[in-house]
């Protein structure tokens, strides 16, 4: 019955188990499950665009190499998690098609121009810093397939975070007008980077929920507050400011404070009037509309595969 299902369910959770594919799960759960997962890898298929801008202009042979392969592994970070969404019950048509129609949501953060090099070390060292600090406790989430990809795609963002470092680092040690160029970037992506956490915890409707049935572990406000402290240190290292002129060292808790996020730019852009939101999904429907002509090859081959298997 369908008590026993929930009691079953519920004892897993309680007891640090992972709930697969194969076990009933409630409903909501399920739903759940298929906004964040698909909404994560939505982001990561939009995410290649702002950087893939940089492609045929990095500043040397080894920049460029190091680029597409960070490019790539946006794409492959996209499919693992197409696929995780599909085991419960989703298809991947479904997820492009509300996608491309504009239905879907995916991150905030790559709704922004990056109009120099500089940007690229700002996407690797705050885009992906706060991607790891977000994903590294989804290692643990409760869906088994959920969890899984994440623990390789926490892997390959660690590199991506460090190659982000490394460029500011070398463009903050260089000449002034590199450093200025360095420390612009930085300041076009911190706050962006700061609300990819997600609405403050009282304003955060799916919050609660999810941290009962463990997928999120901590609550946006938390691992937001985590990401600023771990950015002090790497701010001082790169010898850049940080452009929240409020930030201050709160000795009682032992933590960083930060000034007040312009919650009504997060909303404009959630509401699809960002920077780039236009240019971004324009330009992902008109790959697909390129891409079709790829589908159907594939799928004419693999009906030819199994007639030729059948006769
Ligand atoms: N942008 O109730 P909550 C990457 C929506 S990293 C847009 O707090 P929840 C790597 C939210 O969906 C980026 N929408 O929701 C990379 C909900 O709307 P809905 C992707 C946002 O789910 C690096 C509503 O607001 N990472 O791609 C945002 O409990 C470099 C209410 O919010 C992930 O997706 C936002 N920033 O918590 C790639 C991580 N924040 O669905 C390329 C997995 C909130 O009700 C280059 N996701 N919303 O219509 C999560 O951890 C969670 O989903 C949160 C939101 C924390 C994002």
């Amino acid at each position: 019955t369908e008590t026993a299902e929930q009691e079953r369910f519920d004892a897993l959770i309680a007891d640090e188990q992972r709930i697969e594919p194969r076990d009933w799960m409630p409903e909501k759960y399920r739903r759940t499950l298929i906004r964040q997962i698909s909404q994560h890898a939505h982001s990561e298929i939009i995410g290649m665009q702002p950087e893939a801008n940089w492609i045929t202009r990095a500043p040397s042979l080894k920049r460029k190499s190091i680029l597409i392969a960070k490019v790539q592994d946006e794409a492959g970070h996209g499919l693992y998690l197409y696929s995780a969404a599909q085991t419960l019950g989703i298809t991947r048509e479904e997820m492009t098609d509300a996608l491309i129609q504009g239905r879907a949501r995916y991150s905030s953060i790559f709704n922004y121009h990056t109009p120099t090099w500089a940007d690229m070390g700002a996407i690797g060292w705050l885009v992906d810093g706060a991607a790891i600090c977000n994903q590294v406790p989804l290692c643990r989430a409760s869906y088994g397939p959920y969890g899984r990809a994440m623990v390789r795609i926490c892997k390959e963002e660690s590199f991506h975070q460090r190659q982000g470092f490394e460029i500011l680092y070398e463009l903050s040690h260089g000449t002034p007008e590199q450093k200025q160029m360095a420390q612009d970037a930085v300041d076009r992506w911190y706050w962006p980077s700061l609300m990819m956490f997600g609405p403050s915890d009282d304003a955060s409707p799916n919050s609660a929920q999810s941290m009962a049935w463990k997928i999120k572990r901590f609550s946006n406000d938390e691992l937001r507050q985590r990401f600023v402290g771990m950015c002090v240190p790497q701010f001082e290292a790169l010898g850049l400011g940080c452009p929240d002129p409020d930030l201050r060292y709160d000795e009682e808790s032992g933590q960083w404070i930060m000034g007040e996020i312009d919650w009504a730019e997060f909303e404009e852009v959630l509401a699809g009037r960002g920077p780039a939101n236009a240019e971004r999904l324009r330009h992902r429907r008109d790959a697909h509309d390129d891409g079709a002509w790829v589908r159907e090859a594939a799928a004419a081959y693999a009906q030819k595969m199994q007639d030729r298997r059948r006769f």
